[in-house]
C-alpha cells in the first residue's frame, strides 16, 4: 500500500484546496492530511485564519477525500509524522516548490501545481473589511497603525486627535484626519480608543449610540457606574465593546493563566506586578496636562489584569498609596495598590516617576512563577519550584506585542456576533472602581 501524506491550512476550504486533495490522493492508495493547529498557525505567521480547527478538519472529513486526519502542531512534525506512519510520499502544492527537500532523505516529494486565482486570502478579504478609525493623542497609534498591516479584514479609515498636525506622518496619510469627533465617527464603522481616560467615557458612549463597535484602551471608564452603563449600551444595539490590553492576548499570558488553573503552583496566595516607566516617549511633543495620561491610568489599568484574572474581582479590602505631584491634573508620580482576598493578597506598584523591576510574580503553596521584565510583553515565564531541578522554562513567540492578536479577536467578535473571549465586564468594572476610588480619594492614602 502506498501511504500519500499532505498537510494546510485548509481555511475556508476552496476548489484549490479540493484539487489539490484528489490528485494527493491518486498518488497513491492512502491519503493522510495534516491540518495546522491555531497555535502553529499563529508561530508560523498566520494569522487571519478565519476558522478554527474543528471547523477546519470538519471541512477536510466532509470531502471525503482524506483516509486519516491528523493535526500538525510544531516545527519538525513532517518527519516525525512520516516516519511513525510509514509514509512512501510527502505532497503539498508548487507555492512551496523545493521548501520540504530536506524531507526526500525520508520519503519521495512531489510538488502539486497550485490551482491559480483561488486562495483563502483573496476568500477573506472579499468577506470583509471593516472600517476601523483611532483616537487618541499617543504616538503608540502609529505600531496599532503598523499591526493592522497584519490583519487583512481591517481598513484604517480615519484618525481623530486633539493634535492632529503632531500625529506621525503614516497616521497622517488616513483618509480622514480630524480633531472634530462627530466628523470622524462618520467614516468609520468601529474605533479604537486610546486618548486620555478622562474623555473614553464620552468617547465611548457617543460611539456607541451612533452604531460603532468599541475597542478602548483601558481603563474603559473613570467610575464603575459609567462603565456599566457603557456595555449595558453595547448590549441592547448589539454592539462590541471591548477593552484594550494587548497582554491579554499574548499566549504566554493565555498559557500562564491556564497553568495557574490547572494548579501547577498549587494555591495561589499572592500577585505582584510591577510598572514603570519613566519616559513621556510615547505622546506627541507638546501633550498638556489634560491629555497627559498619569500612573494610576496608564500603568495602573493594566498592571490590574492578572490580579482580577488570577484572584477575581471579588477582593476584601484594598488601600490605595499615591504621591500625587499635582492636586489640579491628580497626576500621580507613583502608586502602590495594595489588595487584601480572603485566602491572598496582591500588589500593584505603578509609576511614571519611578523606575524599578518591571516583573510579575505569582505566588502559590507549591511554587511560584516568574515572569521577567517588561512582564506586559509577556513571552517567557518561569516556574520555580523549592527543587530547582522541577523548575520549569515556557517561551511562546510574541510578535507585533500581542497587538495584531487583539485586533483579530475583535474583528472576529464583531463578525460572529460575540463577546471578545479574553476581556471580562467585571474585571472592566473593577478597574474603573479603582480608578473611581483614586479620584475620590476612598481607601486611599497620600504620601
Ligand atoms: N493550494 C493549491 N491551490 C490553491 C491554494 C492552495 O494547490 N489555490 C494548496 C497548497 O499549496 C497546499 C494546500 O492547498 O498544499 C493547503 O493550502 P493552505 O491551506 O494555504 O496551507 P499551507 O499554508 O500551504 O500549508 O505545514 C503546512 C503546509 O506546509 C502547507
Amino acid at each position: 500500500m502506498v501511504k500519500v501524506i499532505t498537510y494546510g491550512t485548509f481555511d475556508l476550504l476552496h476548489k484549490g484546496h479540493i484539487r489539490l486533495l484528489e490528485r494527493a490522493k491518486i498518488l497513491g492508495d492512502y491519503l493522510i492530511v495534516g491540518v495546522t493547529s491555531d497555535d502553529f498557525d499563529k508561530a508560523r505567521g498566520k494569522l487571519n485564519v478565519q476558522q478554527n480547527l474543528m471547523e477546519r478538519i470538519e471541512a477536510v472529513r466532509a470531502t471525503g477525500i482524506a483516509d486519516e486526519i491528523v493535526v500538525e502542531e510544531y516545527e519538525g512534525q513532517k518527519i516525525e509524522d512520516i516516519q511513525k506512519y510509514g509514509v512512501d510520499i510527502f505532497t503539498v502544492g508548487s507555492d512551496w516548490c523545493g521548501k520540504f527537500d530536506y524531507l526526500k532523505d525520508y520519503c519521495q516529494v512531489i510538488y502539486l501545481p497550485r490551482t491559480e486565482g483561488i486562495s483563502s486570502s483573496a476568500l477573506r478579504t472579499e468577506k470583509y473589511q471593516l472600517q476601523l478609525g483611532l483616537v487618541g493623542e499617543s504616538i503608540i497609534l502609529e505600531k496599532f497603525l503598523n499591526e493592522c498591516k497584519y490583519v487583512n479584514s481591517v481598513k484604517l479609515t480615519a484618525v481623530c486627535s486633539a493634535y492632529p498636525a503632531e500625529l506621525p506622518e503614516c497616521l497622517q496619510e488616513l483618509p480622514c484626519v480630524t480633531s472634530d469627533y462627530d466628523v470622524f465617527l462618520n467614516h468609520v464603522e468601529a474605533v479604537y480608543i486610546m486618548s486620555t481616560p478622562k474623555l473614553h467615557y464620552a468617547q465611548v458612549k457617543k460611539a456607541l449610540l451612533s452604531g460603532k463597535h468599541v475597542l478602548c484602551e483601558t481603563p474603559e471608564a473613570l467610575t464603575r457606574l459609567q462603565c456599566e452603563e457603557l456595555h449595558c449600551i453595547a448590549k441592547k444595539n448589539a454592539l462590541i465593546l471591548a477593552e484594550g490590553n494587548k497582554t491579554a492576548y499574548a499566549t504566554a499570558y493565555i498559557r500562564l493563566i491556564l497553568m495557574l488553573k490547572a494548579g501547577k503552583i498549587g494555591d495561589v496566595i499572592s500577585v505582584d506586578a510591577t510598572s514603570t516607566s519613566l519616559s513621556e516617549k510615547y505622546f506627541v511633543k507638546n501633550i498638556d496636562d489634560f491629555n497627559r495620561w498619569n500612573s494610576i491610568e496608564a500603568w495602573g489599568a493594566k498592571s490590574l489584569l492578572p490580579v482580577f484574572h488570577i484572584l477575581g474581582s471579588d477582593y476584601s479590602s484594598k488601600q490605595i498609596i499615591s504621591h500625587i505631584t499635582s492636586d489640579e491634573s491628580m497626576f500621580d508620580s507613583f502608586t502602590i495598590i495594595n489588595f487584601v482576598y480572603p485566602h491572598a493578597v496582591a500588589t500593584v506598584k505603578v509609576g511614571k516617576g519611578i523606575k524599578s523591576e518591571n516583573e510579575l510574580i505569582i505566588v502559590g503553596t507549591k511554587g511560584y512563577i516568574y515572569v521577567p521584565a517588561p512582564w506586559w510583553k509577556t513571552d517567557y515565564f518561569e516556574i520555580r519550584y523549592e527543587n530547582r531541578n522541577e523548575n520549569k522554562r515556557y517561551f511562546y513567540q510574541l510578535d507585533g506585542e500581542g497587538i495584531r492578536y487583539e485586533v483579530i479577536a475583535f474583528v472576529n467578535a464583531i463578525k460572529n456576533k460575540n463577546k471578545m473571549a479574553l476581556t471580562d465586564e467585571s474585571i472592566s468594572q473593577a478597574i474603573a472602581e479603582v480608578m473611581e476610588d483614586y479620584y475620590s480619594g476612598k481607601d486611599m492614602v497620600r504620601i
